[in-house]
């Protein structure tokens, strides 16, 4: 008998506003919550898959907001996908790639609740659809952004004191070069080799303001500086100036970057990211392009929730080096759970779940409770 492929019957997205647990304060905006836009997957074989996109700061950070990839999938991608094969993931992402051009957040949502889906209807987690985990915790940072250095030291003891992180990235660029340098040596200074310490400028210097600074940041300790400049060729113009590793973020859009960044020797690591990338195939496309470039991986984030955290995590696990650890602890800066069972951040690891598709199971009326305004009923 022919083998009957599901397809997908119904999309519904979901907006979800939650409270962080302080402002976190980065040079492009600061964040008192957290906006997840939840996309449920239906099939007709009765599976559902999750999926998550957040942004930093609304618009501040790129092209897409929370409510933009909602408007996106309801209205676009929606159409696109109704009765399709639920199965063929790669082969959807095209088809809808000819028909949206950008929305990359959007796109990384879409795939990740396909994963899920998939995953929960063979009964393997995402990351063995994705080639197959090499490990099953990955090493988590936290970013030190109150704006206050005193407050940002006890926070960084208390990490310590609970064993939650000993990786530390700190958010400068906002305030006058010297202050931001002095912050980050006082910090360095009071953790010593008990703390990694790395810095995110998110393109806030110029090119001059980056080469005096990399070379003070050198001195005062800190050993990685991500995304200093906005332009690229600024990148690659301050590479291997300074005892420091230079990482791309925001430069880092996907394997063609990937690959424009590799061929011009613009970064020593790439922090690699779901949302930025367009989804978990394309990380694991731009994590290739790292290695055969000889460029270090780093997994981070969109501050995203528990199933962005958790998708990236899947594919993270998947990545034959990863020498830089993540940054994923986007959960742990929202005041709410929004999980059945609360993730594992433990000895300053998280823990990649091993249950079908993505692992972890939402708890709806919390989100029904979070939902936003006339929203509630549609995430059910
Ligand atoms: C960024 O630019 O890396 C990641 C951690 C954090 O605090 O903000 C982000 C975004
Ligand atoms: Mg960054």
């Amino acid at each position: 008998t022919a083998t009957v492929v599901p397809v997908i019957e119904r999309i519904e997205t979901v907006l979800v506003d939650l409270p962080t647990i302080r402002p976190h304060k980065l040079s492009v905006a600061t964040m008192n919550g957290q906006t997840l836009m939840l996309v449920k997957v239906h099939c007709s074989d009765g599976v559902t898959g999750i999926g998550e996109g957040t942004t930093i700061g609304g618009l501040a950070y790129g092209g897409e907001s929370p409510e933009s990839m909602k408007l996106a999938i309801d209205t676009y991608f929606t159409p696109v996908m109704i009765g399709q094969s639920a199965t063929r993931i790669q082969a959807m992402m095209a088809r809808i790639g000819k028909m949206v051009k950008e929305n990359r957040f959007s796109k990384s949502a879409i795939e990740t609740a396909l994963l899920d889906a998939h995953g929960k209807r063979l009964g393997l987690p995402v990351s063995e659809l994705l080639g197959g985990r090499r490990r099953d915790r990955l090493p988590v940072a936290w970013t030190l952004a109150s704006g206050d250095t005193a407050k940002d030291i006890a926070e960084a003891e208390k990490m310590l004191d609970l064993r939650r992180h000993r990786i530390f990235k700190l958010k400068i660029g906002a305030k006058d070069i010297r202050e931001d340098i002095a912050h980050v040596a006082a910090i360095k200074q009071a953790l010593g080799e008990r703390g990694a310490v790395r810095v995110d400028v998110n393109m806030a210097w110029s090119e001059t303001e980056a080469a005096w600074g990399m070379a003070a940041l050198a001195d005062a300790g800190c050993e990685l500086v991500e995304q200093p400049v906005a332009s690229t060729s600024a990148l690659a113009r301050l590479m291997r100036r300074f005892p420091i590793a230079l990482m791309a973020d925001e430069s880092l859009t996907g394997p063609e970057s990937a690959f424009e960044i590799a061929k011009n020797s613009g970064a020593d690591v790439f922090a690699v990211k779901i949302e930025q990338s367009g989804g978990l195939y394309n990380v694991q496309r731009v994590a290739a392009i790292g290695d055969a470039a000889g460029i270090d991986l780093y997994g981070g984030t969109m501050l995203e929730g528990a199933v962005g955290t958790i998708a990236s995590a899947h594919v993270f696990s998947t990545f034959a080096n990863l020498k830089w650890g993540t940054e994923l602890f986007g959960p742990l800066l929202l005041t709410e759970e929004i999980l059945r069972d609360p993730l594992d951040y433990s000895d300053f690891e998280l823990t990649i779940p091993d249950g079908p598709g993505l692992g972890i199971e939402l708890d709806e009326d919390r989100v029904s409770f979070f939902a936003r305004n006339g929203l509630r009923k549609t995430i059910n």
